[in-house]
């Protein structure tokens, strides 16, 4: 019991702690274009001197970068040359998942990156595994049979630290941050995804009903992210596909106008405060349902038995009074 206790003192100071950090913060936006992929896309895949690179499968056209076409087995990518210095950054993507499939015979899925590492293939949505730094993805496909209350497509984001392998057979189940369901695909309006990164927060939205609206997808704080690294993009067919394009990607430098101390402390690892702590709580969740549905049947069967007895009770009693009197 003390120990139970204990858990939800740590689990009320890590929601306390959530809450307070959740006041706006003022601040600037300012479109980087190095850090930025839109139309016309001049000179991506063709020119050196692009600030963008493509790999694999990935080709350009006026419309999109498409970074799988529809088809089995491909992967492509397109990943930034510059490594990006900024400290708080929000980038805007703007994508589009199509394809001939049918629900649930579609795949694999996209990423969009901010690691060490480059232009590596690889099985992690198109990325080498063991990557350096975050990776938010778009999976498509439930690999992992027992999905009964997740729904595909389903965002997740993930921090690598270059010795954490992405489980694929549990879609990324084991090392997720959190995610959230997302009906992108084959939809005649844009889709767009949101990451933000300010003060070790990462947050995380969606735009995908066409209502020109931000839904909330995660929000973590204690993210620690190094500088330094790279953006990218990247996408994997396997037995099954799908068209993976990339329509933009905005990458804005935040500023804040009011800045509390700043805890100064270089990271050169990237990390997640609580962790294990993120564990319990998506655990908890996880049971709450069912510890409803067994307390809410236990008191069922409890009030039933008391009643049974009663009237037992009550029976005998109406029994045996009646052969007093007669
Ligand atoms: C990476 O994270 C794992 C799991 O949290 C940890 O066991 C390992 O020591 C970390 N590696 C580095 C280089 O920090
Ligand atoms: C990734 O890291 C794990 C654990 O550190 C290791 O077992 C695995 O071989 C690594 N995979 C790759 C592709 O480097
Ligand atoms: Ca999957």
């Amino acid at each position: 019991m003390p120990c139970k206790l204990h858990l939800y003192l740590v689990l009320f100071i890590f929601t306390a702690r959530q809450c307070f950090a959740d006041d706006d913060h003022e601040m600037e936006e300012f479109l980087k274009r190095e850090f930025s992929l839109s139309k016309p896309y001049q000179g991506v895949g063709s020119s050196g001197s692009s600030h963008w690179e493509l790999m694999g499968d990935a080709m350009v056209t006026t419309e999109q970068v498409r970074l799988t076409p529809d088809m089995q087995s491909r992967q492509g990518a397109v990943w930034s040359r510059i490594p990006c210095h900024l400290k708080d950054w929000e980038m805007q993507v703007h994508f589009r998942i199509h394809g001939q499939g049918k629900k649930n015979l579609n795949g694999d899925g996209l990423a969009i990156w901010y690691t060490k590492e480059r232009m590596q293939k690889g099985p992690v949505f198109g990325n080498r595994d063991n990557f350096t730094g975050l990776g938010v993805f778009v999976d498509t496909y439930p690999n992992e049979e027992k999905h009964i209350e997740r729904i595909f497509p389903f965002v997740l984001a993930m921090v690598g630290n270059g010795s954490i392998s992405y489980d694929h057979e549990r879609d990324g189940r084991p090392t997720e941050l959190g995610g959230c369901n997302a009906m992108v695909r084959n939809l005649k309006h844009d889709t767009f995804l949101f990451i933000r990164y300010i003060r070790r927060r990462l947050t995380v939205m969606i735009d995908i009903d066409g209502q020109h609206e931000w839904r909330d997808c995660l929000d973590i704080p204690g993210v620690r992210l190094p500088q330094g690294y790279y953006f990218g993009a990247t996408a994997i067919t396997g037995d099954l596909s799908d068209n993976h394009d990339i329509v933009s990607l905005k990458l804005y430098q935040l500023t804040l106008l009011w800045n509390k101390k700043e805890d100064e402390e270089e990271i050169t690892i990237p990390s997640v405060d609580n962790m294990e702590l993120l564990r319990v709580v998506q655990s908890q969740e996880g049971m709450s349902g069912i510890a409803i549905f067994f307390t809410v049947l236990f008191s069922m069967l409890g009030c039933i038995f008391l009643i049974v007895i009663g009237l037992v009770v009550y029976s005998h009693w109406n029994e045996s009074r009646r052969k007093r009197f007669y």
